[in-house]
């Protein structure tokens, strides 16, 4: 009788995880502190014109390098954390030639602190900020990176392995390839080649993730009985007129060509037959002698299917979606041929393309339960932003997550998708890559102009910790005690 009603009055099983995360460029600051070298993120927000508003970087960013005590307290309330590692923090140059200690004691202090205060640590081992020395190497461009980033993740998994349980190999390979190595507005910028260079890039961060996987899985899973996946972002889709089939066919080209560009090899094997056709077609209708998208041989689909522990996803909003004939253009647009647009009567937030659609997460999760053979999925990074003045009384947030949350529950209680856990981004306002420090996705708000750096919990603060108490909410009807368990 619930069921058709805006939300569902129910709870989630007792071992759901909750937790919050962060990611080491947007928080650490101490950019060239302790022995760290470089990354592709330090030349990026160094050079002039690369359009970050104020010219903000991550210079001091949250200056997490030096707060580690007062992010603990922070974080006591928000379950289990997920943070992660600068790669030149540990490796300088990138490579295990050398190793500095002193980058990993940071993690190694921090992890400690966490376990002794309770919070489970979950590591992302790669969310964007590849050392400079490997960029110069031609970077994931390169396929002698699927070797470096497995030293990498070998050093990782020795040395922090004995405490982590939960790793997260790739944060979003998307944007690294589309954003980083095809427009260019993300580090380290590279965008002469937008109908090659992705799918390239695509192919070795594939390959590195399913090497590291196999690593962990032969040489460290049984001493240290983790987990380890790939976190893969995905906004949904929807038609943008549900009777016209151009419009339904163009959506289904949106979806294969964001979440199942990765996640089609490794949940299923090789890429989907319909990038495989479209990309060889518009490839050889433009004169090339063979198609733009790299093919892997039988051995490497046969390696890479399967390299995943649970489906680790991101996701924060809904398009809709109808088809854009590119013409003979070559790039990743082209090729996907869709436009995007959203609806008139979707509330905004600070990020021009992110409105609140708390459907779409129930939609996506249906999805990927159907399409990838009932994974189990951690969501790891879900939330919302504002700009412009603060207010401490983040009303769209508060809303945001618990209508997400709640139809995150309808996904896993009515529909049967096997969601484990959910994290939100983020801990707190930091820098938000090409928009610098005007988008704040923070549960807590952080004080730029004092430079204490000072963190301040917003509002939704306390809805997220109160649903994490409640292990979903709070009875409607009995003010401020939490919804039982059903029977
Ligand atoms: C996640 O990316 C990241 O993992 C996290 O680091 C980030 O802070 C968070 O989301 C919030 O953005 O303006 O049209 O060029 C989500 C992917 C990448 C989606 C940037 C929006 C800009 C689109 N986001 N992208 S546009």
């Amino acid at each position: 009788e619930f069921q058709n009603r805006m939300y569902y009055y129910g709870t989630f099983p007792t071992d759901f995880l909750w937790g919050v995360t962060s990611s080491a460029y947007q928080i650490e600051g101490g950019w060239n502190a302790g022995g760290k070298g470089p990354s592709i993120w330090d030349t990026f927000t160094h050079t002039p014109g690369n359009g970050i508003p104020e010219n903000g970087n991550g210079d001091v960013a949250c200056d997490s390098y030096n707060k580690v005590d007062v992010d603990l307290g922070l974080i006591k309330t928000l379950g289990y954390y997920r943070f992660s590692i600068s790669w030149s923090r540990v490796l300088p140059d990138g490579t295990t030639a050398h190793v500095n200690e002193p980058g990993l004691k940071y993690y190694e202090n921090l992890i400690d602190k966490l376990l002794q205060a309770g919070i489970e640590p979950q590591v992302t081992l790669y969310h964007w900020d590849l050392p400079q020395g490997l960029e110069n190497m031609g970077g994931w461009q390169n396929v002698i990176m699927v070797e470096y980033f497995t030293q990498y993740a070998d050093l990782m998994f020795s040395r922090l392995g004995p405490k982590v349980k939960r790793w997260i190999t790739f944060n979003e390979p998307y944007i690294v390839a589309n954003l980083g190595y095809g427009y260019g507005n993300f580090a380290p910028g590279v965008s002469n080649d937008p109908g090659v260079i992705p799918y390239v890039v695509a192919h070795h961060l594939i390959k590195s993730h399913a090497e590291a996987w196999h690593l962990y899985n032969d040489k460290y899973r049984a001493a240290q009985g983790g987990q380890i996946s790939i976190t893969l972002n995905a906004d949904w889709a929807e038609p943008r007129n549900p009777y016209k089939q151009e419009d339904i066919d163009a959506t289904y080209r949106y979806v294969e060509f964001f979440l199942g560009w990765f996640a089609h090899p490794i949940y299923i094997g090789d890429y989907s037959e319909i990038m495989k056709t479209t990309i060889r077609e518009r490839s050889l209708a433009a004169g090339l002698p063979k198609s733009r998208l790299p093919e892997f041989t039988p051995e490497e689909v046969q390696r890479i299917n399967g390299t995943h522990d649970y489906f680790g996803l991101n996701h924060y909003t809904t398009k809709l979606i109808f088809p854009i004939d590119y013409g003979l253009q070559q790039n990743y647009d082209a090729d996907r041929g869709v436009g995007a647009v959203d609806d008139w009567s979707w509330l905004d937030s600070g990020s021009s393309w992110l409105k609140v659609t708390p459907f779409g997460i129930r939609r996506l999760l249906n999805h990927i339960k159907n399409t990838y053979g009932n994974p189990q999925i951690l969501i790891t990074e879900n939330g919302v932003s504002e700009k412009g003045p603060v207010d401490l009384n983040d009303v769209v947030r508060q809303h945001y997550y618990n209508s997400y949350i709640n139809e995150v529950l309808k996904a896993r209680v009515l529909d049967g998708a096997d969601v484990r856990g959910y994290t939100a981004w983020s801990l707190m306002d930091n820098f938000e890559w090409a928009e610098g420090y005007s988008e704040r996705f923070g549960l807590y708000f952080v004080n730029r102009s004092d430079p204490k750096l000072t963190r301040t919990p917003k509002v939704s603060v306390q809805t997220f910790s109160t649903i994490i108490r409640c292990n979903g909410f709070v009875d409607p009807n009995s003010g401020n005690e939490c919804l039982k368990p059903q029977p």
